[in-house]
């Protein structure tokens, strides 16, 4: 319904954030043979890292200074409303204590123990009056019974648990989903129907929860809206609503060898752009190992949250 998404309609700019065991590698990895391969998010696979040697590096994981006030705050600077935060990328690994398993940052990492950094980030979002929202993957590459149409169902039931860990836990906002493809399986991993029954299973737990159309296969009905991803789309279906997400470089994850950034000029034009062909931004970071926002982010953040005002806008 509309009332559901009022709030998101209006907020209109959010932020990204893209963080998780990937992080700890900074975008490169350097094989065995001394040969340094480079990717961000995506570095388990295209890399092609064994299980156990990404498992060995998630070991290390330890983003000490993740400091969600400094973070909220980044967003609050640029003008951002909402904050939508990877729970759990492709590689699997939940950013959260979950009781599914051992690969998250509690139970896995040398991170400290006390510490949740959703919920941080949650107390922190809240007290700036800022939503929290989460991404999360359904193409999953460490759970052995994702890729087996045998064993799928296990999986699938150990997702519904860990989204409900999510919902009762945190009490998010909005879900982002995402890798409802598959890049090994195109055809039926995950069905319109899969997608239909998990979007009723979400609504029955929240029915405030906003839900991203990658919930199913990307269809008018799946979810609430459309998910272009880098672009600006020239045309709209009628009365769909959509949020374009974007980086602030040339990467999701943390990437120390890319500083292609996008100039303050190009990000304000793109805000304006999308909102005035009526859709919402979200508008990409990616923290480093240590969990800080990387500055040149930051910089650039400020300097849109500058624009939005002096223009009268924000
Ligand atoms: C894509 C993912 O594969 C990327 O890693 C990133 O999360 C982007 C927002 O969505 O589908």
């Amino acid at each position: 319904t509309s009332a559901r998404t009022d709030w998101w309609r209006q907020d209109r700019f959010g932020m990204f954030i893209h963080f998780g065991a990937y992080s700890q590698l900074e975008g490169e990895y350097t094989r065995a043979d001394g040969t340094v391969c480079r990717d961000a998010e995506w570095i388990k696979r295209n890399c092609q890292i064994s299980t156990s040697a990404y498992e060995d590096m998630a070991q290390g994981f330890d983003p000490s200074s993740f400091d969600a006030k400094a973070v909220v705050k980044a967003a609050k600077d640029a003008g951002q409303r909402y904050i939508v935060i990877t729970s759990k990328h492709h590689d699997g690994y939940a950013m959260w204590p979950t009781k599914q398993n051992a690969w998250n940052l509690r139970d896995h990492s040398s991170f400290d123990k006390r510490r949740d950094i959703l919920a941080e980030l949650k107390t922190a979002a809240d007290r700036a009056g800022i939503k929290l929202g989460f991404y999360y993957s359904i193409w999953d590459w460490h759970d052995p019974d994702f890729a087996d149409p045998a064993t799928f169902p296990k999986y699938r039931e150990r997702m519904y648990a860990q989204l409900k860990e999510l919902i009762d836990g945190y009490d998010p906002a909005l879900l982002w989903f995402d890798g409802e493809w598959d890049a090994d399986n195109p055809t039926n991993t995950w069905s319109p129907k899969d997608g239909e029954q998990l979007e009723a299973y979400l609504r029955g737990l929240d029915p405030d929860l906003i839900i991203n159309n990658r919930v199913g296969k990307r269809r008018v009905v799946d979810g609430d809206y459309g998910t272009p991803e880098q672009e600006i789309p020239g045309s709209q279906v009628a009365g769909q609503l959509w949020e374009s997400c974007m980086t602030l470089n040339g990467h999701w994850g943390f990437a120390k060898y890319d500083q292609n950034w996008k100039s303050p000029q190009t990000l304000a034009r793109n805000l304006l752009d999308i909102a005035g062909r009526g859709g919402n931004y979200l508008l990409n970071v990616g923290p480093d190992k240590l969990g800080r926002i990387p500055q040149p982010s930051v910089d650039r953040l400020r300097e849109i949250g500058s624009w939005l005002r002096t223009s009268g806008q924000g």
